[in-house]
This record gives C-alpha cells, sequence and structure tokens, in this order.
C-alpha cells in the first residue's frame, strides 16, 4: 500500500460583527479536496467565538494531521493580504465574540511564551504574490481578538507537533468593502492568493530577503 498524501490543513472563520459571509472562509473552503504541489487539502471553518475556537482547532489538527497549516481569518480595513508575522500570547476583546464573551487582557495560553513568530515564508509569499498583482504586504500584529488567540495555539502547537504554521488575514469583499467604505478584494482575486500563498510554503525552503518592515 502506497502512503496516503500529506496534507495542508487550511482554516477559515464564521462570519462574526453582525455580517453574514466570513471572506476568510469562502476564501478557503474552494480549496476542501484539492491538491497542491502533491499535497492534499482540507479546509476547516473554526468558529470566531473564544471558548470554542481551540477546541476545533485542536480537533481538526487531530484529524488532519498537517504538514503545513494556514489560519486565515478577515481583518476588515486592511487593504490587501495581510502576512501575519507574529502571534502574541494575549487576549483584548474590542467587540464580544459570537458567543457574547468579551475577555479582556487574558493570556491565549497560561504557561506559553510572550509570542510565537510565524514559520512560513512570508517574505517568499510576498513577492509572489506582489508578483501576480495582487495587493499584499507582511503585518506586524494580528490583533488581539479570535486570530490572535487561533494563531497563537495554532503556533503553539505546531512546535510541539513540528510542521510549519502560521496566519494570513484577507481584507473585506467588496460588497462589504463598499458598507464600510474600505478597501476590498474580489473572492477570485482571494482564492487566487490562497492558492499562492500555499503552493509557496510548500515548495520554499528558505525565506527571502525582502524588507517587510514598518517604522511604526
Ligand atoms: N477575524 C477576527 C476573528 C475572526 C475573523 O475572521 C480577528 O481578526 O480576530
Amino acid at each position: 500500500m502506497t502512503n496516503p498524501s500529506p496534507t495542508v490543513l487550511l482554516t477559515g472563520f464564521t462570519p462574526f460583527d453582525g455580517e453574514v459571509l466570513n471572506p476568510s472562509w469562502q476564501a478557503v473552503r474552494a480549496f476542501d479536496g484539492k491538491n497542491i504541489a502533491g499535497h492534499r487539502v482540507m479546509a476547516v471553518e473554526l468558529p470566531t467565538e473564544f471558548g470554542a475556537a481551540l477546541p476545533a482547532l485542536r480537533r481538526a489538527l487531530r484529524t488532519v494531521r498537517p504538514r503545513l497549516a494556514i489560519a486565515f481569518g478577515l481583518a476588515g480595513g486592511r487593504a490587501g493580504i495581510s502576512l501575519e508575522r507574529v502571534a502574541i500570547n494575549v487576549i483584548d476583546a474590542r467587540i464580544p465574540d459570537n458567543a457574547g464573551a468579551q475577555p479582556i487582557d487574558v493570556p491565549v495560553l497560561r504557561s506559553g511564551p510572550v509570542a510565537y513568530f510565524s514559520t512560513l515564508p512570508i517574505k517568499a509569499m510576498l513577492a509572489a504574490l506582489q508578483r501576480s498583482d495582487i495587493p499584499a504586504g507582511i503585518s506586524q500584529t494580528a490583533g488581539t481578538y479570535v486570530c490572535n488567540q487561533v494563531f497563537y495555539a495554532l503556533m503553539h502547537a505546531a512546535r510541539h507537533q513540528r510542521f510549519s504554521a502560521g496566519f494570513v488575514h484577507v481584507p473585506w469583499l467588496p460588497e462589504q468593502a463598499t458598507r464600510h467604505a474600505a478597501p476590498g478584494m474580489p473572492l477570485a482575486q482571494m482564492q487566487q492568493a490562497v492558492g499562492i500563498i500555499v503552493r509557496v510554503a510548500l515548495t520554499t525552503a528558505g525565506d527571502a530577503c525582502l524588507s517587510g518592515g514598518a517604522v511604526a
């Protein structure tokens, strides 16, 4: 019997804050069951709830046993794809989650380190996205809400289970962007970005050395 293909886990989130769609789930769900660079992709939707997101993430990691895991979330108001650099060990919710919880100034994991860096080749991803004319940048903060919570817990699991992992924020879809008078990105372009991000992660050995920093 041949070994089954190695797997990639992609996650997106349920809608939150009164929206009916979350573009992060719309962007990754199309890849469920697809093959990228010899890897089978599985997509899982995580609840936008502090109490339920990590159990759902851990269930997905146990089922998929990925070689690579990338979580996606919405960062409404950002202009392009945000390749997140760092997850921090704090939750400070600006708004209640979908279960009505609003934790403030608590750690994601009580005994965890202050922060984890993404282990994705984010600079090589940035270069590949730019080559395809997709608006993108490196982000130095994934916020302090459910996305950062999932990013931090994912990196904690990745360190112990030895797979590469990271987090990517996507902007509003065009119809949402218009309502919020903010930048948006068509779903097809987001999906193209997801494909590029996964392929670069699976085919890049070391990261590229390109500036993606911020002065403030
Ligand atoms: N974005 C939120 C949580 C779920 C989502 O898609 C965040 O950035 O924390």
